[in-house]
């Protein structure tokens, strides 16, 4: 029988620990299927901060750095620039890389870092049992949001790639959404464009990549991707935001 769909070499043959339905792994597919296409499971180097993503710690097969709570833009300067060949790149959430992190990403876009930022956006502090995030939606219950965020005493969702877009140095912004096959496809292909572009000595790139919760959400696998297109990517509009040829 012909195997049409494997597991990416890059990835280590064993379960993930991931709750059921969460589009992390998702995520962590995709990229280690660009990874393996670009050629790049030998040269390359994730930096991973603190959250949910950390665990991908467990499942790569590649060379991998740990950092700090939202610190892996840091970290990640440091890394790039002393190993200029190598593909380096990020994979934050968004309580670490909006909330804790925002310094650290804004100043690293805005030195135009030569590596790429991959940012799960499921709105909400996954990992640490559901509090609010810079991300979160208006009136989304959060247990430090029990009955909805109330803009007017925790401001509004902070959309990360419209804010750094209008930064001069970063090369490629993006946002994707993961809910649904054709958006998948879309996301993947994203990526690549984001690796290529650091590849060809482009700069800075930022791929967003809209996830789900659904442990925290109180919702089905199911209906968590419903929550999504419904919820939160009419706040998060999906779309390229900036596109420079290099
Ligand atoms: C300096 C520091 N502060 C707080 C924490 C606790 N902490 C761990 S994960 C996390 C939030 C993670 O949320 P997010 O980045 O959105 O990732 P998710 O789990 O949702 O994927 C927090 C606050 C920590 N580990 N270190
Ligand atoms: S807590 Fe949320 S983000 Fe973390 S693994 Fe579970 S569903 Fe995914
Ligand atoms: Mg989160």
């Amino acid at each position: 029988m012909e195997q049409l769909y494997k597991r990416p070499k890059c990835i280590q043959p064993m379960q993930s620990g991931y709750c059921p339905g969460c589009l992390h792994s998702l995520a962590t597919r995709i990229t280690a299927e660009v990874v393996e296409e670009l050629e790049q499971q030998n040269n390359c180097i994730l930096v991973l901060p603190v959250g949910c993503s950390t665990m991908g710690l467990l499942y790569w097969k590649i060379d991998m750095v740990g950092s700090a709570h939202g610190r892996a833009p840091a970290v990640a300067t440091g890394v790039k620039r002393c190993s200029k060949n190598s593909l380096v790149f990020t994979y934050q959430g968004d309580g670490d890389l909006a909330a804790i992190g925002l310094a650290e990403i804004l100043s690293a876009a805005n030195r135009g870092e030569n590596y790429t930022v991959l940012f799960a956006n499921n709105s909400i502090y996954g990992m640490t049992g559901g509090q609010m995030a810079p991300t979160t939606l208006e009136g989304q219950k959060s247990t430090t949001t029990q009955k909805g965020r109330d803009p007017l005493t925790t401001g509004y969702p902070m959309r990360m790639c419209e804010l750094i877009a209008t930064l001069d140095a970063p090369k490629y912004v993006a946002r994707f959404s993961l809910h649904d096959p054709a958006n998948v496809r879309k996301a993947k292909a994203g990526i690549k464009k984001a690796f290529e572009t650091q590849l060809a000595g482009g700069g800075f790139t930022f791929v967003e990549l809209m996830i789900n919760c659904p442990t925290n959400w109180g919702l089905t696998p199911l209906d968590s991707l419903t929550y999504m297109v419904e919820n939160t990517i009419p706040v998060f509009p999906l779309g390229v935001y900036k596109d420079v040829e290099v």
